[in-house]
């Protein structure tokens, strides 16, 4: 399938085979994962047979709710858009897309009410950013004590090359009223009950127009996988994915703050540090969960593998920052006692993934290796893990248990 960067010419629809292949849904299970959770059944079916999706960790079919096989970002920073992970909320959404007939909706406290085709959207200024997509619950699988919802392992994000037009001018286009408070977005995927909330999500208007949050049409040089929300997504860089609304059709300002569901009750988290309080404890402050914290992974040893004792042992990894960039990452295999500073990659960007590497030389034995971001707000990832009844917002320091041989 040809899926080129719609700026070259125009949209590609995506048809009948993708819908199909949706409704189906069946899972083909070629082998399994093993997710390495505490509590949780641990293993997952690997599929291959969802649209525009390479081999992926099944969690869900309906909705899809497909996670990213961890060695995937031993690859390199951006994540493949046929592996980036995907997660809806309702069953219903779309399977295909008329792009000569998609319209999107700018309306509300506007002074003039707009709705532009995608050619309108690709007549706008072209803008990229590299920024990693985080659902709030990634890795909620490994809270303890365990939480409800999807039990993701650490593959609920990804990072890519974004493109599209920056959010501020379509506004600009619509003349924001003042007195507008939030700017809400709606997509094309629709509940499956009648009652159902419909899944919306809002921003502050001087959020919405700071020039950097962008509906993207283009994911690493291709048109958006419609499982990753073609043809428009909102990207908010630095923010949790639940904001990064997908098959966005429908843009309302409003001269209020915005109470439906997916704001009000749904993603809240304590207002605490670290998002952290205690099970059953009560009379927490909750607030809408919004920028993530910093992170960093080994890419290229599982817990349980084996490596050479008295001979330097390249350890390689990926971090970010979360809502800025990653100052620094530091190893430690002495439980945390003493750091290395490992070499970091090539800078993509203050909200990409960053590559680091460190040679270690180990004595025989068991090494636990512990990998720590620090951004560039001097914001260090904490040493124990945080709790919270959603189980979001999980950054603790990640220990790789290994053999030295
Ligand atoms: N229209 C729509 N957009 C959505 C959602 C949704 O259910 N519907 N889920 C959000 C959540 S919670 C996440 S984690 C991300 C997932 O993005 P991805 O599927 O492209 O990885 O989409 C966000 N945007
Ligand atoms: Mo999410």
């Amino acid at each position: 399938m040809n899926t080129r960067d719609p700026d070259r010419r125009r949209f590609l629809g995506y048809a009948a085979a993708a819908a199909s292949a949706l409704a189906t849904g069946a899972a083909s299970a070629q082998s399994i994962a093993r997710l390495g959770l505490p509590s949780a059944p641990d293993e997952r079916p690997i599929v291959t047979n969802f649209p525009h999706k390479g081999a992926m960790i099944l969690q869900r079919s309906r909705p899809p709710l497909l996670e990213t096989p961890f060695e995937v970002f031993d690859q390199g920073v951006f994540t493949p858009n046929e592996r980036f992970y995907v997660r809806w909320h309702w069953a219903v959404i779309p399977t295909e897309v008329n792009v000569d007939k998609f319209r999107l909706s700018v309306r509300g406290h506007v002074n003039q009410a707009l709705s532009l085709s995608l050619a309108d959207i690709l007549a706008l200024p072209r803008v990229e950013l590299a920024a990693v997509n985080q659902c709030s619950g990634n890795s909620r699988g490994f809270f303890q004590p365990r939480v409800a919802g999807g039990e993701w392992g650490n593959g609920a994000m990804g990072n890519a090359r974004w493109a599209g037009v920056r959010l501020k001018d379509v506004l600009d286009r619509a003349g924001v009223k003042a007195g507008a408070v939030q700017v809400r977005f709606n997509g094309l995927d629709q509940p499956v009950v009648a009652d159902g909330p419909d899944f919306m999500k809002s921003l502050d208007v001087e959020h919405a127009r700071d020039g950097e949050v962008m509906l993207a049409y283009a994911m690493n040089g291709e048109q958006l996988p419609l499982l990753n929300g073609f043809p428009l997504r909102l990207v908010v860089p630095g923010w949790y994915a639940t904001y990064w609304v997908k098959s966005v059709n429908d843009i309302e300002v409003i001269d209020h703050a915005d109470d439906n569901f997916w704001m009000k009750v749904a993603y809240k988290i304590p207002d605490t540090p670290h998002a952290d309080m205690k099970p059953g404890q009560t009379g927490v402050k909750m607030v809408p969960i919004n920028k993530m914290a910093p992170r960093s992974f080994i890419t290229n040893l599982k817990s349980g593998a084996v490596v050479a004792a008295n001979a330097p042992v390249r350890v390689r990894g990926i971090a970010f920052g979360g809502d800025s960039g990653v100052k620094g990452v530091d190893l430690s295999s002495d439980g945390g006692k003493s750091w290395q500073a490992a070499k970091l990659g090539a800078d993509e960007g203050k909200y990409s993934f960053r590559r680091w590497e460190l040679p270690l030389t180990l004595d025989k034995g068991e090494a636990a290796l512990m990998v720590r971001c620090t951004n560039s707000d001097s914001v260090v990832q904490p040493a124990t893990p945080n709790w919270n009844p959603s189980g979001f917002m999980r950054n603790v320091i990640e220990t790789t248990a290994v053999v030295v041989k």
